[in-house]
């Protein structure tokens, strides 16, 4: 049983979003899910307009996610890897490097995004309707 895990704030679920957790499901078995919560988006700088009870039932309704659990710091990773058995992580490449110290518990993998779609796109075409 091959466990990738991800992690992200999902806002909004768009294309790009799930383009990326398809591409990571189809790396093993079983996806894993850390969705960031309403906290911890506040320390990345993100306001949301959905909260993480709404986020994190629409990112668990995916076909391809098998687990939802919540990030609530920067720290966690580590820790989740070694609970869940996990043998990738992965990310989009807007992170490239970022995560390059996991490579000590788990393959670390960055993945194209998909091009001109985000979040802060979306609210802002949805704020001129
Ligand atoms: N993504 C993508 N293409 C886009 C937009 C997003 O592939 N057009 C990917 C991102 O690269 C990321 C995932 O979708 O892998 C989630 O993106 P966000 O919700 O923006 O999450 P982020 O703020 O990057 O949070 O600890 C890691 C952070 O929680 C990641």
């Amino acid at each position: 049983m091959k466990t990738i895990i991800t992690y992200g704030t999902f806002d909004l679920l768009h294309i790009g979003h799930v383009n990326m957790l398809q591409r990571l499901a189809e790396l093993g078995d079983k996806l894993i899910v850390g969705v960031s919560t309403d906290e911890f988006n506040l320390l990345k700088g993100k306001q949301c307009i959905y909260g993480y009870a709404e986020r994190a039932k629409i990112v668990a309704a995916l076909g391809c996610v098998d687990q939802v659990i919540a990030e609530d710091n920067w720290a966690q990773k580590v820790s989740d890897i070694q609970t869940h058995q996990v043998d990738i992580f992965g990310i989009g490449a807007d992170w490239q490097g970022k995560f390059d110290e996991l490579n000590a518990y788990c393959e670390v993998v960055y993945l194209p995004r998909t091009p001109s779609i985000s979040t802060t796109d979306l609210k802002k075409a949805l704020s001129q309707i």
